[in-house]
């Protein structure tokens, strides 16, 4: 390895969208403070949380490991209270604030809260204040949970174990097969964490399309039909498509929500070692994690299936692009797209469309790389998008 000088000194770009950011990148130390922050601001609904972003972001991009305050000059997005957790961490290994937050009742309550699928920060919180701690304090509360949360404690568990690419994988085999047997001739898509490039995410992400504009249209109900009759779903609901009633009109587009038929899934993964009757998709599986040692299972019970969270959504061919360049993430990466569009292009952008208020038009696009030039900006590719 080249000897690293004392000072290194890196300018970068002030939009996530114009930076390259790599998976494994040089400052987790630091990143993963900031985000225990941004995840205490977000707890308690406060801005802190993007500020605190943004600021890991552009840690996240940098060629090198910041080992003064000095390597932080010219950077973009840091602000005092950053700067405060940055030189703390340099000098003492740790900060204060952090470590209070990471030890904090409330801090690890929500956690504990919001990671119950169908559970936001809203009523967590609310959960929070009435004493509740844990799922099994909810479960045992007798407050009146919708289907969602219902699921959501009951596979607590799971849902929180990270899915592996080899489980992804396996879930895009059955999808497939589902697609095919009710559309033949449809596509299928991994997106979100996965198509970045991530080992692991906490649920997986798939669009669905036909190259033939229209034919997408009553798909999923029928996936899901195939997918139920197999006893492959253990929660599902399904958002129809509202993109045409919000455009109707109005001028402008809609907001950002995307308005696409969308399926919420919890999907049952056979597992490895279940019997002879599992699913012929599980033998994919065993030989995929033969070679890594990222198993998810769980060692000395038996469990011959694995739930496992899924969201299936379609889309028309012709807002395939914009689909899959908004559902690939990151979170961040996609806030500084529409932010990039509206600031700086005059232009708003969608996983539906991209409209330029000047030219009072729709552009374009049947390809991400079409999208990226739409917005003057470089083309970045998914696995440098983890911003
Ligand atoms: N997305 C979005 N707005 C939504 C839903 C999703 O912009 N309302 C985008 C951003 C996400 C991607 O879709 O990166 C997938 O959403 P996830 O929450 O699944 O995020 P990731 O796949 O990036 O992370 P993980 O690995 O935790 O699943
Ligand atoms: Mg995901």
């Amino acid at each position: 390895a080249e000897p690293r000088p004392i000072a290194m000194v890196t300018t970068l770009n002030g939009y996530a969208c114009q930076r390259r950011t790599p998976l494994q990148h040089h400052n987790a130390v630091l990143t993963d403070a900031l985000l225990v922050l941004a995840e205490k601001a977000e707890f308690s609904e406060n801005e802190g949380r993007s500020v605190a972003l943004r600021a890991a972001s552009v840690l996240k991009a940098l060629p090198h490991t910041v080992i003064n305050m000095e390597n932080l000059q010219g950077l973009p997005c840091l602000g005092e209270h950053s700067q405060r957790v940055i030189k703390e961490i340099l000098e003492d290994g740790k900060s204060r604030e952090v470590e209070a937050a990471l030890h904090s009742e409330q801090y690890q309550a929500m956690k504990a809260l919001t990671g119950i699928f169908g559970v936001g920060v809203k009523t967590a919180d609310r959960w929070f204040r009435e004493g509740l701690r844990h799922p099994s304090d909810v479960a045992s509360s007798g407050h009146r949970l919708n289907h969602t949360q219902q699921a959501g404690i009951q596979h607590y568990d799971d849902l929180n174990m990270p899915v592996t690419k080899a489980e992804a994988d396996a879930i895009g085999q059955i999808v497939k097969e589902a697609v095919q047997a009710v559309l033949p001739g449809a596509e299928i898509i991994l997106t979100g964490g996965f198509r970045r490039g991530k080992p692991t995410g906490h649920d997986v992400d798939f669009l669905i399309t036909h190259p033939e504009e229209g034919k997408e249209e009553g798909l999923m109900p029928k996936v899901v039909s195939w997918l139920e009759a197999r006893g492959l779903l253990l929660y599902q609901k399904t958002n129809r498509n509202s993109y045409l009633e919000a455009t109707e009109g109005s001028a402008r587009p809609p907001n950002n929500m995307d308005r696409f038929e969308r399926s919420f899934s919890i999907f049952r993964l056979d597992m490895p070692g279940a019997g002879p009757e599992r699913h012929p998709q599980a033998a994919l599986l065993e030989q995929a994690q033969d070679d890594s040692s990222v198993g998810g299972r769980r060692v000395g019970e038996s469990w011959d299936w694995k739930a496992v969270r899924v969201d299936l959504v379609v889309t028309p061919f012709s807002q395939f692009a914009f689909a899959l360049l908004g559902w690939t993430g990151s979170q961040l990466f996609e806030r500084e797209l529409r932010r990039w569009a509206g600031q700086e292009k005059h232009m708003s952008l969608s996983s539906h469309a991209l409209y330029d208020s000047k030219q009072k038009r729709y552009l374009r696009a049947s390809c991400e790389e079409e999208i990226f030039a739409h917005l003057g900006l470089e083309f970045i590719p998914p696995c440098e998008r983890n911003a």
